[in-house]
């Protein structure tokens, strides 16, 4: 079964919105295999976006997953890569379509809920960047 790595991000948990967004998870047929807090430090912060690294938002985005813990989890579904895309809506709340999280949830285009791979490739990279292989097992 495909998985994928989802980011309840600091916006989600300052604004008490993990038990929501977890609701829409369960709801929307994914299993959440692995889930736990993590606080990212900067360091993790830059190694996990660094395809965006020299982007006028990366300072932005950097400060912003930094400023509380976040909450990572491995979800698990048929198609589960581009059914979480589905699932989260487009990068700006604005663009997001109705009864997506970003669109009913988000702020703004930095501050926007959650995370989720774009690819099985970076699935498995993002994954393996909070799971070790025995929390997998
Ligand atoms: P994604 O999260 O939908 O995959 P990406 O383009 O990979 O979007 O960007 C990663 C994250 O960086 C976004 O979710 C958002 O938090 C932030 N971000 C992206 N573009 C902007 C921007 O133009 N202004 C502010 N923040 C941005
Ligand atoms: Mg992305």
């Amino acid at each position: 079964m495909e998985r994928t790595l989802a980011i309840l991000k600091p916006d989600c948990v300052q604004r008490n919105l993990i038990g929501k967004v977890i609701d829409r998870i369960e709801s929307a047929g994914f299993k959440i295999v692995r889930m736990k807090m993590v606080h990212l430090t900067r360091a993790m912060a830059e190694g996990f976006y660094e395809v965006h690294n020299g982007k006028p938002f990366f300072a932005e985005l950097v400060n912003f997953m930094t400023e509380t813990p976040c909450v990572v989890a491995v979800l698990e579904k048929n198609n589960c890569v581009e059914a979480w895309r589905k699932t989260m809506g487009a990068t700006n709340p604005q663009n997001a379509e109705p009864g997506t999280i970003r669109r009913d949830l988000a702020e703004n285009m930095g501050r926007n809920i959650v995370h989720g791979s774009d690819s099985t490739e970076n699935a498995e990279r993002e994954i393996d960047f909070f799971f070790s292989r025995s929390e997998l097992l």
